[in-house]
């Protein structure tokens, strides 16, 4: 087990901030040494709140330091295979929030990059899979009392998107997310995906595609169904159905505490994801940490995220086509089973 891990924190926004705060305040076994962002001033502030934190503005500089054993990236997607190229470069082992990157090319290059490099260095953010109500409805399908799975039904709202949403990344970005569930809890690749627009809210920004409905068939013959929405309004909803043969199972329900007074029932619905899935970071950062002490990569990795690109790829060309598209994806090396 090495010692207290020094962790660089690439990207110091939403998640990064959040991230540096889980490492000072909630995560044992590791310390954040180094953060890094293109703003240098949001680097700052974020180091200010840290004992002993240097601040770069060039993730490669920080991994150079010598005072970094590893890395969290939480920059926006498109930086991604920068900063793990260069991570690679220094041997280190890296926490990459999702999406591993928005292409199927991009991922692919870092898939062939590790495989060269003849070790695991990367856990892909995919943090539902640390999330309490997932971790039981995954024993519960994978426990066979239900029989098999034969469809899931997701839905998957924000209160609203930032102004830098796209209608693409619905899909790159969000159903992202529902993707990498639906191959975890079926244990089955996606082989095709087919987005459907239904009327755009007028709530949604001039322009965006939201809500979409998205339909993915797998392998074995399942179909799993996604609504992501992402200008509800409302809160922050993501829920799961799983129907099988022989029963169904809810989960995302959010009925943590429920009120009755005055002639009414309820509860309150979170408004963030930093809310529902809090649990679930803590436990994928200390879970990452305590494998990298152990200098073992565990948990969603590099191949997860490719299979992850290249199904929404074929997401974003049916949305901008219309109609069916088939997955395209590499054979996986052996490195990866
Ligand atoms: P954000 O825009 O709030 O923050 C991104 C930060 O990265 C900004 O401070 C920006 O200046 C900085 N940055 C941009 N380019 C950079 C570069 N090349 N090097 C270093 N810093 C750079 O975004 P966010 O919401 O924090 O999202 C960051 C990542 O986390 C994205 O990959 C996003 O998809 C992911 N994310 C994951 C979840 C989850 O549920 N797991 C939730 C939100 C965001
Ligand atoms: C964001 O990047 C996330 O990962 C959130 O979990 C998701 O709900 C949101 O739609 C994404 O934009």
């Amino acid at each position: 087990m090495t010692p207290t891990l020094r962790v660089a924190v690439i990207g110091t926004g939403r998640m990064g901030a959040d991230h540096v705060r889980r490492i000072r305040d909630v995560v044992s076994g590791a310390r954040v040494t180094a953060v890094v962002d293109v703003d240098a001033q949001r680097a700052g502030a974020v180091a200010a709140r840290v004992d002993g934190c240097a601040v770069h503005t060039d993730p490669a500089a920080a991994m150079a330091s010598g005072d970094v054993d590893a890395v969290l990236v939480a920059s926006p997607g498109p930086a991604h295979e920068e900063a793990l190229l260069a991570a690679f470069a220094h041997g280190l082992p890296v926490l990459c929030e999702k999406p591993l990157t928005p292409d199927a090319a991009s991922a692919l290059r870092l898939v062939e990059a590790e495989t060269a490099l003849g070790r695991r260095l990367v856990q892909v953010g995919f943090m539902r899979r640390y999330d309490a109500e997932y971790t039981s409805l995954k024993a519960l399908l994978d426990g066979g009392r239900l029989g098999r799975p034969l469809m899931l039904h997701h839905q998957h709202r924000n209160v609203s998107s930032a102004e830098f949403f796209t209608s693409e990344m619905l899909v790159t970005d969000s159903v992202a997310h529902e993707v990498d569930v639906t191959r975890w809890l079926l244990g089955q690749e996606i082989t095709a995906v087919t987005v459907l627009r239904p009327a755009s809210s007028a709530l949604a920004p001039e322009g965006l595609i939201d809500p979409q409905f998205v339909v993915l068939e797998t392998a074995g013959g399942a179909l799993a169904d996604v609504e992501i929405f992402v200008n509800c309004g409302f809160g922050y909803q993501v829920r799961a159905e799983a129907v099988c043969e022989r029963g169904t199972a809810r989960i995302g329900e959010g009925h943590a505490l429920v009120t009755t007074a005055e002639g009414r029932w309820g509860g309150t619905v979170d408004q963030d994801w930093t809310e529902r899935f809090a649990a679930a970071y803590d436990r994928e950062v200390q879970a990452w940490v305590d494998a990298t002490r152990r200098g073992e990569v565990t948990g969603p990795g590099i191949w997860d995220g490719y299979a992850a690109a290249a199904v929404c790829e074929a997401g974003v060309r049916s949305l901008r086509e219309g109609g069916r598209v088939p997955v395209e994806q590499a054979e996986r090396p052996a490195f990866y089973r």
